[in-house]
C-alpha cells in the first residue's frame, strides 16, 4: 500500500511531523508567491501550502502544472494552521502525480458549478467525488449493515435465491425477458416464490438483500427498473402482526445505526433523524379511506390501491398526528398478488400491509396462503396458469407452516430517510426507462 494518512487523521497536535497524504486535487490557488493545493480524500480536505522560496523548485513546478482532479501523493511537514481546513497545512518536500486528470472536466466535483441530475448521472464517478453525494452511499452501507446484523441476531439466515426465473411472481407486465438457451426466462422481480418455498424447507426465517428487476415503464422520481431490497420471510406466525413486529425492530435498528455512526454524513446532507416510535400506528385500508374523506375531502372507491395523491395526503394527516411511520393494513384482496392470505373476517380484504414513511410506501408484505388448495384456487382466480407454478406449488403439498414476510426497497427507504428529491440519488448507477449507462 502507498503510505498515507487520511485528512481526518491529521490534527494540529501533530505540528512538525513528517506526513504523507494522497488524494484528488480539489482546488488550486495562487496568491503572490504562494501556491495552494487542496487535496481531497474520502474523509475530508487537506491544504498543501507551497511558498515558492521554501519548497524545492521541482516540487513547486509539479504543483503548478498539475491539473484539477489529478491524483497525487504529497509528502511534507505538517504545520498547525488556524485558517486551513482541519486546522493543519502540509509544506511539501515531494509531490508525485499518480494520475493526471484531463481537462476540461465534464462535471465540477467541487459542486461550485451546478449541474442537473442527468449530467451528474452521466458522469457519476466524478459526481461521487462530492462529499454530499458520497455521504448517501456511506449511509446506505451502514443502514444495510444494521439490517443484516439485526436480522441475523433475530435468528434469520441470509439466503440467495435465483435472479433468473421462469415464472412471474408479482404480475406479468413487469418482467424483463431474457434469452436463456432455448427457453424463455426472465429477470427476477423479487425472491417471493423462493423465499416462500424455503418456509417449507425448515429454514423457517430467511432474508435476502436482493436485486429486483421491474420492467415498469413509468418514469417518475419514485421508480427504478433495478432496485435493491431487504426481503424477509418467517414461518409459524399467528398473524401478520408477527411480521409487523419484525419490521418495527428492523427499521428502528437501521435508523439508530445511521444516527449513531453517520453524524458527519447527516450533517452534510442537512438531515436530522427523529427516533422512530417503538410501535408504528396501524391503520386499516378502510380506516385510511374514511380518514381521507373526512380530513382531506378525498373520496376513493373501495378496491383500488391508494393513489399517489391519497398516500401523500394520508402522510400529511399522519404527520400532523406525530407519526412519520405507519402501517396501512388489510388491503382489498383483489388489489394484492395471488399468494396473499384472505382476511379471516372479511373475504373481500386480505392479511396484507404496507409500511408508509411520510406518505410513501417503503415496504409491502402479507401473511401468505399456506394451504395448497386455496393457493391453486387463487392462482386460477387471478387468471394465471397453474402449470406455470408447479415447482412452487410442490412446496405446499408436503408440509408448509403458516408464514408471512415483506420486501423493503432500500432506495425508497433512503429517499424518504434523507429527504432526497429523486430516487436516483440513492443508487450508484441507476437503471431507469432511459438509462443503461454508465
Ligand atoms: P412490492 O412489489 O410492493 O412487493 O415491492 C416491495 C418494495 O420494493 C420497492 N419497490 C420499488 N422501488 C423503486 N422502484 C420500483 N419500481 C419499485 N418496485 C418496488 C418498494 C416496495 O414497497 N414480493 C413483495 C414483497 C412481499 O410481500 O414480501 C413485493 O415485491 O419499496
Amino acid at each position: 500500500m502507498i503510505e498515507r494518512l487520511y485528512a481526518r487523521e491529521l490534527s494540529p497536535e501533530m505540528d512538525g511531523e513528517e506526513v504523507s497524504i494522497a488524494g484528488w486535487v480539489h482546488e488550486k490557488r495562487k496568491l503572490g508567491g504562494l501556491l495552494f493545493l487542496l487535496i481531497r480524500d474520502r474523509t475530508g480536505i487537506v491544504q498543501v501550502t507551497l511558498p515558492k522560496k521554501f519548497v524545492p523548485a521541482e516540487v513547486f513546478e509539479t504543483a503548478k502544472g498539475v491539473s484539477k482532479e489529478s491524483v497525487v501523493v504529497v509528502r511534507g511537514k505538517l504545520q498547525a494552521m488556524d485558517k486551513a481546513p482541519g486546522g493543519v497545512e502540509v509544506i511539501p518536500s515531494r509531490i508525485e502525480v499518480l494520475s493526471s486528470a484531463a481537462s476540461p472536466l465534464p462535471l465540477d466535483p467541487t459542486g461550485k458549478v451546478p449541474a442537473n441530475l442527468d449530467t451528474r448521472l452521466d458522469h457519476r464517478v466524478l459526481d461521487l467525488r462530492r462529499p454530499g453525494v458520497a455521504a448517501i452511499f456511506k449511509i446506505r452501507s451502514r443502514a444495510l449493515k444494521a439490517a443484516r446484523e439485526h436480522l441475523l441476531s433475530r435468528g434469520f439466515i441470509e439466503v440467495h435465491t435465483p435472479r433468473i426465473i421462469s415464472t412471474a411472481s408479482e404480475g406479468g407486465t413487469e418482467l424483463f425477458p431474457i434469452s436463456y438457451f432455448e427457453r424463455e426466462a426472465f429477470l427476477a422481480q423479487s425472491p417471493q416464490l423462493y423465499k416462500q418455498m424455503l418456509m417449507g424447507s425448515g429454514l423457517d426465517r430467511v432474508f435476502e438483500i436482493a436485486t429486483y428487476f421491474r420492467a415498469e415503464e413509468h418514469d417518475t422520481i419514485w421508480h427504478l427498473n433495478e432496485i435493491t431490497a431487504v426481503d424477509c420471510e418467517l414461518a409459524f406466525i399467528s398473524s401478520y402482526e408477527d411480521v409487523l413486529e419484525v419490521i418495527e425492530g428492523l427499521i428502528r435498528a437501521m435508523i439508530f445505526e445511521v444516527r449513531e455512526h453517520c453524524s458527519q454524513e447527516l450533517e452534510l446532507l442537512g438531515v436530522e433523524l427523529k427516533v422512530p416510535e417503538k410501535r408504528f400506528p396501524r391503520l386499516s385500508y378502510e380506516e385510511a379511506l374514511a380518514l381521507l374523506e373526512e380530513e382531506a375531502n378525498l373520496k376513493l372507491p373501495f378496491g383500488e390501491d391508494l393513489t399517489t395523491e391519497a398516500e401523500k395526503k394520508l402522510g400529511e394527516i399522519m404527520l400532523q398526528r406525530g407519526h412519520e411511520l405507519y402501517f396501512v393494513t388489510r388491503f382489498p384482496l383483489e388489489a394484492k398478488p395471488f399468494y396473499t392470505m384472505p382476511d379471516s373476517d372479511d373475504p373481500k380484504l386480505s392479511a396484507s400491509f404496507d409500511l408508509e414513511f411520510r406518505g410513501r410506501e417503503i415496504i409491502s408484505g402479507s401473511q401468505r396462503i399456506h394451504d395448497y388448495d386455496l393457493l391453486v384456487e387463487r392462482i386460477k382466480a387471478k387468471g394465471l396458469r397453474v402449470e406455470n407454478f408447479s415447482s412452487y406449488l410442490e412446496a405446499f403439498k408436503y408440509g408448509m407452516p403458516p408464514h408471512g414476510g415483506f420486501g423493503m426497497g432500500i432506495e425508497r427507504f433512503l429517499m424518504l430517510l434523507l429527504n432526497l428529491p429523486n430516487i436516483r440519488e440513492a443508487v450508484l448507477f441507476p437503471r431507469d426507462r432511459h438509462r443503461l449507462e454508465p
